[in-house]
């Protein structure tokens, strides 16, 4: 296990990542694609599948996107009336008009948001387009960049590549899932080229004051509710290096909310000087434990989420346990994370 991040902090160059020829000639080729994105989808997901879909649909393809209803966390649901022209797929249809399948921003089949799972090694092409480090490379054609911010941002650069031009609603879908991958700009994964595409959605229309308003100031007050026990229940350990907190489903139902309104509230643990891995513990159905793991500075935590059966990025990553209390789980998982900055010299 290392501490240190596999990319380049930000500032520094990185590859301009282009998709291959050939994944771009493939994807000229798809005429009716089902763009689907991971389970709890945030920001990124839904600017990313949605982005992709309008644009598509302006240049004459018929895009649908598969998305059960009822998965949207309040925070974002204005991005669904941003892409309110895309029909939308609630279940897979192996039946439907669908001659191809894209993922987006999903790292792993198992997490792909429809029931059944689509078979991507099916009869139809299949694409996967993913900024996730720990992505399979599932699809038929694959173009994963690790080096991106986020899937919006390759979204992006795909259309650019396309020779294709953003009507403002892409713009704003793809500049909000930028927004919200990046933390508003200020996360290491934010480079040169993240703010550069950011600037030409600006550029093409991208409404920055309303992404602003919906995504830093609309709380709604189950959120805020949410938020007060984020807080209240925050611990700290390891000489102040690792900061966690803890939902139970009693909470989250006590504040009006429910398993798909958990997104980033980890921010909250891990906005405390000096911390350097916080954690997010929530039981958003009963007997399942979601943990959320964020690493600052030069701390990663994706290795500590593949240990406990998870994935995402270096330094953002997630698991899902079962069969476990919440006071077993956060048991082992802060003791497997006190042992991780030890390991790495943090501790
Ligand atoms: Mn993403």
């Amino acid at each position: 296990m290392s501490a240190t991040a596999s990319r380049p902090a930000s500032g520094e160059s990185r590859p301009n990542l282009r998709p291959r020829p050939d994944f771009l000639e493939s994807l000229r080729a798809v005429k009716s694609p089902l763009i689907a994105g991971h389970v709890t989808p945030d920001a990124d997901c839904l600017g990313s599948t949605f982005g992709l879909a309008m644009a598509m649909r302006e240049y004459g393809i018929d895009a649908r996107v598969g998305l059960p209803p009822g998965c949207v966390a309040n925070k974002i649901a204005f991005m669904l009336d941003l892409g309110a022209d895309v029909p939308r797929v609630m279940e897979w249809d192996p039946s439907g008009p669908q001659d191809s399948i894209i993922v987006i921003d999903t790292a792993a089949e198992k997490r792909i948001n429809l029931q059944p799972p689509p078979p991507l090694a099916g009869p139809v092409p299949s694409f996967n387009i993913d900024h996730h480090i720990t992505n399979t490379d599932f699809g038929a054609n694959n173009w994963v960049d690790p080096h991106a911010s986020s899937s919006c941002e390759m979204i992006a650069v795909l259309l650019d590549s396309l020779g294709w031009q953003a009507s403002s609603r892409v713009a704003s879908l793809l500049y909000a899932g930028i927004y919200g991958d990046t933390g508003g700009f200020s996360l290491p994964c934010t480079s040169a080229e993240s703010l550069r595409v950011a600037a030409e959605l600006v550029r093409g229309g991208a409404d920055v004051a309303h992404i602003g308003e919906q995504l830093c100031r609309s709380q709604n007050r189950s959120d805020f509710e949410l938020l007060r026990r984020v807080y209240d229940h925050t611990t700290v350990v390891a000489d102040g290096r690792i900061a966690y907190s803890h939902l139970s489903y009693r909470d989250i139902t006590d504040a009006g909310c429910r398993a798909d309104d958990i997104d980033d509230q980890v921010s909250i643990p891990r906005a405390l000087k000096g911390v350097v891995l916080a954690m997010l513990f929530s039981e958003g159905e009963p007997g399942v434990i979601r943990v959320n793991l964020r690493g600052e500075g030069r701390v990663t935590v994706v290795e500590l989420a593949q240990k406990f059966g998870g994935g995402g990025h270096s330094q953002s990553a997630g698991v899902k346990m079962k069969n476990k209390s919440m006071d077993q789980a956060i048991a082992e998982v802060v003791a497997a994370a006190t042992e991780h900055l030890r390991n790495s010299g943090v501790l």
